[in-house]
């Protein structure tokens, strides 16, 4: 049976870009769909980079207009994995259009621009999708499970923390993750946005917090006017002596009261010398623990009080069998699967939504509501003192 075509068009095409590309170039390889994602067209502001990215990528053609995007008749889906301060634009012109819309996280630079997002999708009865990725972690899905089915209990305590060390270096230059116009925040909304999604998942929603944030190296030295590599790979310019000013936080951290009474602490840094991508998290219920750390991702850690007593202890769950979601796609069992796996999960995610008829998972509720909580973190620190998490229904 031919399948049903998606057409997809996407907006970015550097780290991100990347991710999504490998995505529709693999999923169904791996997933039996109805609807297939077809690689129509990728967009950015640079010719030649974008050209480069198509042929390499695999896309059909490129524009580097990303209003030409969302005009195209043949484009189903407007995926944006540009900057955060384009979102807004970018999502609602897109829904306005008649587009489904997928967006990278976080949905967007403030939470009023988020609520606009989520209006617009909602007028517009698209389906809509934010890019919280560690969602599709086969031993994210296994928490979820261990959670609702009660091998933790009631949850007492959730402990995050998001650390890297990529600009740990002074020298490192100013990219535009340290600009706040462009990115709204610094490890908050690129790494803390991932442990609130995944918190909010799990345990459920914030009702209050205190944050405090630091920056520890104010200025940088500007980018090379050509820059080398993608992403967050990028060499200073020659001339060290031109600097910028760095306006987002390096590092960031709150305390946290949940609606359901359970407790959080959560950490975010770019600082941590040695942490390369370190999302990890324990949760501490009635009943049990469980323990994710993205370094290990095939890996769950549980603690049951319920195990007989001379047998208690944390084991380790290997998340790679046919009854693990998100892995029983993949390979036999053992077969390990890793971060470019994720976004393959994703996208069968986004394609199933079609066949389903519903909307996927997460979606633009899921990243106004992690909105909320940066925007809470940021209206903490600015105040320095407790604060009500806005709700958002
Ligand atoms: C860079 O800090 C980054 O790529 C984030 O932007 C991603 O969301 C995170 O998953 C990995 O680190």
């Amino acid at each position: 049976m031919s399948k049903k075509k998606l057409n997809i068009g996407m907006i970015g095409y550097s780290f991100m870009g990347k991710a999504h590309s490998f995505a529709y170039k693999n999923v169904t390889t791996f997933y039996e769909l109805e609807y297939e994602p077809v690689m129509k067209v990728i967009c950015g502001r640079k010719k030649a980079g974008v050209k480069a990215a198509c042929e390499r990528y695999g896309w059909e053609e490129y524009a580097t207009d990303w209003r030409d995007v969302i005009e195209r008749d043949d484009v189903d889906v407007v995926d944006i994995c540009a900057p955060g301060d384009t979102h807004v634009l970018m999502a609602v012109a897109a829904a306005k259009a008649g587009k489904h819309v997928f967006s990278e996280k976080p949905l967007a630079n403030n939470l009023a621009d988020a609520r606009t997002m989520l209006t617009a999708v909602r007028r517009a009865a698209v389906k809509h999708m934010v890019g919280f990725n560690y969602r599709t972690v086969p031993a994210i899905s296994l928490a979820k499970r261990l959670i609702d089915e009660g091998f933790v209990g009631d949850v007492y305590h959730f402990r995050g923390r998001y650390l890297q060390d990529w600009i740990v270096d002074p020298d490192f230059p100013l990219v535009w993750r340290l600009d706040k116009k462009v990115a709204g925040s610094g490890p908050l909304g690129d790494l803390a946005a991932h442990t609130i999604d995944l918190s909010n998942y799990l345990v459920g929603e914030i009702d209050e917090l205190v944050a405090d944030e630091k920056t520890f190296c104010k200025s940088r030295p500007l980018p090379a006017r050509k820059v080398k590599g993608t992403g967050l790979a990028v060499e200073a310019g020659d001339e060290k002596t031109r600097h910028g000013r760095v306006t987002v936080e390096d590092a960031v951290m709150f305390l946290a009261r949940y609606r359901n009474g359970a407790l959080g602490v959560f950490e975010s840094s770019r600082f941590c010398a040695g942490r390369k991508n370190n999302n990890a998290f324990e949760i501490n219920g009635s009943k049990g623990s469980i323990v994710f750390d993205f370094e290990e991702m095939n890996y769950l850690q549980l603690y049951s009080r319920e195990d007989p007593e001379f047998a208690q202890g944390f084991r380790k769950i290997l998340v790679t069998e046919g009854c693990h979601k998100f892995a029983e796609a993949w390979w036999p069992p053992g077969h390990i699967i890793g971060y470019g796996e994720t976004f393959v999960n994703e996208a069968a995610e986004l394609c199933k939504a079609f066949e389903e008829d519903r909307n996927p998972t997460p979606d633009f509720l899921d990243g106004a509501r992690c909105q909320a909580v940066l925007e809470a973190v940021a209206d903490s620190i600015a105040r320095k003192t407790w604060v009500k998490v806005p709700r958002v229904r």
